[in-house]
Order: structure tokens, then C-alpha cells, then sequence
């Protein structure tokens, strides 16, 4: 296979990478403050980046200024142009973009494909809707008055993203953020820069030869302070943040210190239920590809298996049967199904967890060890943990990132099943796996999950982006890609329109002068 240095220079990866560019301009090249990026998968120095200064932030983001001075009067079918011609060159770059988000963040080479694809597909829906920013007309009470409302830009879109969709949750913001007419300052996770490094290259062609102001999409690689000036930067109107609760309690609080908007999409503690109507043979694969996939570090994550009682045992032994034969090691390598966890703090904190919920009662039926050995020399290979548990102990209300599936057993109706999926702070994705309409309509009426996302019959990660992606309570409420989600990145004016040569006023208000 292609060597991975073909692959960085390919995508203009350099032994040291500039902190910030604003499109075809890259700034920061000097700086002292490097960091080192390698990769979860051999621990080997991938590249070098600079950290970037609060000077940085501020060309980078009076550059945006500008550039959405003109940039918001393009028409929205021309910047769908661009993103359509960014689309294309995604298709071009799939391959080794696709590589090197499975080498600099460790999950298998299909799933960095994937990944690539969601930003392919959320281009193609974007261009699309770049002829349908629409709003309603509404009726007047007045004679000869007309109404409607439109949706104007807003300006500069601030996203921050994390380390576990490196490219794709930037993609979902920005090729919106663009058709809509703003533009975008990412900061990308300081635990894979070089991804974000690649695309501003992959775009760079496309900028250049469209004529897009420089500022339309920037990208400014930093740690938590630069998104720390962003939440509170007042020039920034939009702040649309992947990542913890934590984190996102942070944004949220300093953007809505100055009223304005935050997107946030943060933790999931993501269940799915298996009443006894489940078609057991759809259901294994799809828990297993929901846990173990990403190797646990999806926000979609399947953490909690709710079981009932008469398939508890049944359900147990066939995942014990796959578990320990999983095929955990180098991400690139053809048949290896789980990766490694991103760093060594990502095992800490699986260990921890394990010895907790074990403290708390729960017993680990498989999994839960580092691998040793050659192959797995980084220390961040580990088998994926099964564990029963019981929905109320505190680890299993936490969002461990890390592959560890909780069982929990459930006697009675599906509606006892719904309260267990229900009984957690977050509410991003569940599902159901049933074959009894009564049970799998309950979960999806307004007594049934309280998710951004349920699904019946497919497991809880893996959501296509033609749908709004978020979710409700400590998940943040933020909706990103899909359906309407673009309206978030507007500003909303409502117009009434006199065409005639008297002035009404509402509500019969008589003024006369
Ligand atoms: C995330 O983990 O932050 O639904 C996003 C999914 C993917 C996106 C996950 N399409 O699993």
C-alpha cells in the first residue's frame, strides 16, 4: 500500500505546518510553539504544527470580517458553486484524505472513507439547497399589504470540532455556513491539526480559481484558549461546538453571555432496546458495529444495551461468542475492525471506568485489558469491555469514549425499556430492534425517547446527513447537516410591504394626524 509520506505530501503536509490559513494565505509559520501530531495506530511522529498566538486569531478573524463584506453578496447559487467544486475535489482527494484521517486518528481505513464521503454527500446537499433558502409568505390583515421573511447571512460561523470526525463535522458546518453566505473560522482539535491542515489544501484550487474572497474558510489550529476567545468574541455571532459536555457548558455559557448563538453537539449516552420481538440476527451486528466501531469514540456510540429479561441470556452469548475474536489492531490494515483509542489519556480513563462501575457493582464479562506486544507497542490498543450493569450507577450515566458496553436487563413492557433509555442527562441517539409495530411506534411516539435521533431497526451511529444530527438535554439541542438545520446559520427578517397609498395600521389602530 501507498507509504503514508506519499500520502502527506500529497495533501501538502509539510514536517512542520503553518497555525493558520485564511484560504489561499497561510500565516504563523514562525512560531516556536510546535506540536508534535502522531499517530494513535505506531505512535510515530506523523508532522509538526505551530500553535497559533491571539495575534493569529485576530488576523485570522478581521480577514473574515472582510471577506463577508463581500462574500454575503454573492448570490447563493454562486457559492454553491464553489461548494460544489469542493465536493468534486473531495471525491479527487477521498482516498488519501480518507488515509490519513484513519492514520492521525486511529479509526479503521472504511471509516475514514466514510468519513470523507459524509463531507462529499453534505457538499451535494448544499448545493441543492443553495436554490432553497426559503422562508413563508404570509397573508396580511391590511389591504394592500404583502408579507414575507427571509433568510439573510450572518457572519462569521465559529467551529470548533473534535478529534473523533476530524473533517466531517467541519464540513457539515462550513458547506452550509458558505451557501448561507457566512463564513467560517475552524478550529480543529489539537489532537488531529493535520487532517484540517489538508483540507484548507484540498479547497485551496478551488478558492483560488473562484475568485472567493480570502477569509471565506479559515482555519486556525490552537488549544482550548483560541476557542475559549472565539465563545467570546462578539464578532463571531455563530459558535457551533463538537465535543464534551464540559466543553460545551464552557461555550455555551460565554456565547450566551453576549447573546449570541451556539450550536452544541456534545455527549451521547447512547442505548438501544431489544425487546423480545428483536430480530436478533439484524440486532448483534448492528450493537457491535455501534459499540465497537470508531472504537467507541463516536457521539453516537452504542454504550448501553437495554435487554429484556427472556433474551437477556441469549443476547449476552452470542456477543460474548464475537467479542474476544473482534479484530483489534493497525486501522489501515485490511480486516481489522478496532482501532486504537486516540491517546493514552483515552485508556486511563476506559480503565478508570471499568474499575468504577465494578466498584459500583458491575461485572465485566469481557474485554477491558491493553493489548501488549509489537503490534500494539502505543499502549492504546484495548478489547472492547462488556459489562452488566444497572442503569443508575454512576458510570453508566457518564459518556465514557472509550469501547465499553453496559447490559442492563428490563422485566415488563417496552414502556419500562423507554424509561431506562430516557434515564440519562444526555439525549443524542437511540434505537429499537423490534418487530412488533405496538412497541417500536411507543419508542417513537411523544412518551418515547427523549433522543435528537431515533431509529428503529438500525443501531444508533452511523446517521446519514440528510437528516438534522443533534440531540436534546446535556447533548447540547444544537441540530447540524440535514433537513432545516441551515436555518440556524441565518439571521431571520420578517417584511410587510405597503403597495398601496394608504397607511392602515395593525390591530385597526386608529392615529389620525
Ligand atoms: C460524532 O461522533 O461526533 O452518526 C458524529 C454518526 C456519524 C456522525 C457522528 N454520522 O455516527
Amino acid at each position: 500500500s501507498q507509504p503514508i509520506s506519499d500520502i502527506l505530501a500529497q495533501l501538502g503536509i509539510k514536517d512542520t505546518n503553518p497555525a493558520y490559513s485564511t484560504g489561499l494565505q497561510w500565516g504563523g509559520e514562525s512560531h516556536r510553539d510546535t506540536r508534535t501530531v502522531s499517530s494513535p495506530t505506531n505512535a510515530k511522529e506523523i508532522a509538526k504544527v505551530n500553535m497559533a498566538t491571539a495575534e493569529d486569531y485576530e488576523r485570522v478573524i478581521t480577514t473574515a470580517q472582510q471577506a463577508f463584506l463581500e462574500w454575503r453578496k454573492w448570490p447563493s447559487p454562486k457559492r454553491g458553486e464553489v461548494v460544489r467544486q469542493i465536493g468534486q475535489k473531495l471525491r479527487e482527494y477521498k482516498e488519501p484524505l480518507g488515509k490519513l484521517v484513519s492514520y492521525e486518528m486511529g479509526k479503521i481505513l472504511q471509516e475514514g472513507l466514510g468519513e470523507v464521503q459524509e463531507m462529499i454527500d453534505i457538499c451535494d446537499f448544499a448545493v441543492g439547497l443553495s436554490r432553497q433558502l426559503h422562508g413563508y409568505t404570509m397573508h396580511s390583515e391590511r389591504p394592500t399589504h404583502r408579507m414575507y421573511e427571509q433568510y439573510h447571512p450572518l457572519g462569521i460561523v465559529g467551529v470548533i470540532s473534535a478529534f473523533n470526525f476530524p473533517v466531517a463535522v467541519w464540513s457539515w458546518n462550513a458547506m452550509l455556513a458558505a451557501i448561507c453566505g457566512d463564513v467560517v473560522v475552524w478550529k480543529p482539535s489539537e489532537k488531529t491539526p493535520l487532517t484540517a491542515v489538508a483540507c484548507q489544501h484540498i479547497i485551496k484550487d478551488v478558492l483560488q480559481e473562484n475568485n472567493v474572497p480570502e477569509g471565506v474558510f479559515s482555519m486556525i489550529v490552537g488549544d482550548a484558549s483560541i476557542g475559549s476567545q472565539m465563545a467570546h468574541d462578539g464578532r463571531v455571532p455563530l459558535v457551533s461546538a463538537t465535543g464534551s459536555t464540559r466543553m460545551g457548558k464552557k461555550v455555551g455559557e460565554a456565547v450566551g453571555a453576549r447573546l449570541g448563538k451556539s450550536l452544541l453537539e456534545l455527549g451521547g449516552n447512547n442505548a438501544i432496546i431489544l425487546t423480545e420481538n428483536a430480530d436478533l440476527e439484524m440486532a448483534i451486528r448492528a450493537v457491535v458495529f455501534g459499540a465497537v466501531g470508531t472504537a467507541g469514540q463516536r457521539c453516537t456510540s452504542t454504550r448501553r444495551l437495554i435487554i429484556h429479561e427472556n433474551i437477556y441470556n441469549e443476547v449476552k452469548e452470542r456477543l460474548l461468542k464475537i467479542y474476544p475474536n473482534l479484530p483489534i489492531g493497525d486501522p489501515l490494515k485490511d480486516g481489522i475492525l478496532v482501532g486504537p483509542l486516540i491517546d493514552k489519556d483515552a485508556v486511563s480513563a476506559f480503565l478508570k471506568a471499568l474499575d468504577d462501575v465494578q466498584k459500583e457493582g458491575g461485572k465485566l464479562l469481557t474485554g477491558g485489558t491493553v493489548l501488549e506486544g509489537e503490534e500494539y507497542a502505543t499502549g492504546t490498543y484495548v478489547t472492547p469491555a462488556i459489562v452488566e450493569a444497572k442503569n443508575e450507577y454512576h458510570t453508566v450515566q457518564e459518556e465514557t469514549f472509550a469501547p465499553i458496553l453496559y447490559l442492563i436487563k428490563y422485566s415488563g413492557t417496552v414502556e419500562d425499556a423507554i424509561e431506562i433509555q430516557n434515564g440519562v442527562r444526555q439525549g443524542l441517539s437511540s434505537s429499537i430492534f423490534s418487530t412488533n409495530l405496538l412497541e417500536t411506534e411507543a419508542f417513537l411516539s411523544h412518551w418515547g425517547s427523549d433522543c435528537g435521533i431515533a431509529n428503529v431497526n438500525i443501531g444508533t451511529s452511523g446517521a446519514e446527513i440528510g437528516g438534522a444530527f443533534g440531540g436534546e438535554k446535556d447533548t447540547g439541542g444544537g441540530r447540524e447537516s440535514g433537513s432545516d438545520a441551515w436555518r440556524f446559520y441565518m439571521r431571520r427578517q420578517t417584511n410587510t410591504i405597503n403597495f398601496g397609498r394608504e397607511l392602515p395600521l395593525a390591530q385597526g389602530i386608529k392615529f389620525d394626524l
